[in-house]
């Protein structure tokens, strides 16, 4: 998300230039309407960057966010972008394995034997969020690295800047590094679905595409192709990657404006962060008061950003609509079990459960009985069976 990495850039300049700050202004402080029990697992995506570390020189610099996002939010705007496509890989010498030649999915115990994979995340980004649903689902073994927003010493490694980011280390200790959820979908599922089991290679379908403007952005080819060997795509592949990209697209931005829509949901939000980690008082105030207030003013550009109407939860309910009535009378969309874009929609969506805008998304619409559907099917592992 663009606010995610300007947020840090802002929070690295106000860093260096926290002897200037203005002093801490009490009354521009929210009063809490909601407590902390109420809070979960929100949008870290966004307030993870605003963690200030333990000194006090950083809760200086930490009261200035609000700000910077209130600065950054001008530089939320929408960059035409020049991409260069790199190399373009073949998949068509792939073979469907045996094991699947019904186009079933199942991760086989011998693949799962091959995989030493480690997760690079934020806990509460949606991004992250989808993953994880996809890797629990199918019952994928991974380790989890939890990424500090501010630091990222975690990933010093990597040339790629966002998470999630997967690593696969192989028998002979090689790594293959893989960017980008969807992408990570992708080729993890040709990995479970073919003979092909050269992460190099079927890295190789997914070709980066970097952008030639100032504002360096990257992006992938073949993002939500499964590479089955098989020429064209059934009905039902059609549809699971259209809702796919219909989750990157449309979904997600609906995120943000929704969890801090006003300044009370906005502290909610923001109120996980001051009941995790080992913060002191004046620290967990820090984040939770000024971190709410400027998400909420970079939530109203984003709103802007994506075209979205005033009453953002209406389109947050006309989503969760329209992908029920796509669903229609199956269990799944995915049928008896969930498919790619299944596990997608409720990977997001699980990034805001128990906040507000996801409770209303319940009440409002008929989605609540497949989330909990697709909830009991990841938490289960129903895909590895
Ligand atoms: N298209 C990417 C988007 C990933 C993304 O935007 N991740 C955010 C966290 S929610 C990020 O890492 N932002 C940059 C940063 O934190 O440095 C994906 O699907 O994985």
């Amino acid at each position: 998300m663009a606010t995610y990495t300007t947020s840090r850039a802002i929070f690295r300049s106000l860093k260096n230039r926290r002897n200037t700050l203005l002093k801490f202004n009490q009354n521009a402080l929210l009063r809490p309407q909601i407590g902390a029990n109420n809070a979960r697992q929100v949008s870290g995506f966004f307030w993870q960057e605003l963690k200030p570390g333990k000194s006090m020189k950083n809760l200086c610099a930490g009261v200035g966010i609000a700000t910077g996002l209130l600065f950054s939010s001008v530089l939320v705007k929408q960059n035409p972008r020049r991409y260069l496509l790199c190399s373009a890989a073949s998949a068509q010498t792939l073979v469907r394995s045996t094991a699947n030649e019904t186009g079933q999915r199942l991760l086989s115990e011998g693949d799962a034997s091959r995989l030493k994979l480690t997760l690079y995340q934020y806990q509460v980004c949606p991004f992250c969020c989808k993953l994880r649903a996809f890797l629990d689902f199918y019952g994928f073994p991974y380790q989890i690295v939890e990424v500090d927003p501010i630091r990222r010493k975690e990933v010093k490694f990597s040339e790629y800047r966002k998470v999630p980011i997967l690593v696969q280390e192989g028998q002979d200790g090689n790594k293959s590094q893989m960017n980008d959820s969807s992408v990570i979908i992708s080729a993890l599922t040709t990995f479970m679905t073919t003979e092909e089991k050269d992460f190099q290679r079927i890295i190789s379908f997914f070709p980066q595409i970097n952008s030639q403007d100032k504002k360096a952005s990257t992006e992938f080819a073949n993002k939500y192709e499964i590479m089955t060997g098989t020429p064209g795509r059934s009905e039902s592949e059609k549809e699971e990657k259209q809702w796919r990209e219909w989750v990157d697209h449309v979904l997600v931005h609906y995120i943000p404006p929704n969890i801090y829509r006003n300044p009370s949901e906005s502290i909610q939000a923001f109120s996980y962060i001051s009941s995790h980690g080992k913060y002191n008082a004046i620290e967990k105030f820090v984040i939770k008061y000024a971190g709410a207030m400027g998400m909420f003013f970079v939530a109203k550009k984003l709103k802007k950003k994506y075209n979205l109407d005033d009453d953002v939860r209406s389109c947050l309910y006309g989503a969760a609509r329209d992908w029920t009535v796509a669903v229609g009378d199956r269990k799944f969309m995915g049928g008896e079990k969930p498919n790619l874009a299944d596990l997608a929609v409720y990977g997001v969506l699980s990034s805001i459960e128990g906040l507000d805008a996801f409770n209303d998304m319940l009440h409002q619409t008929d989605i609540g009985s497949w989330y909990q559907r697709t909830k009991k099917a990841v938490k289960s592992h129903a895909g590895s069976r």
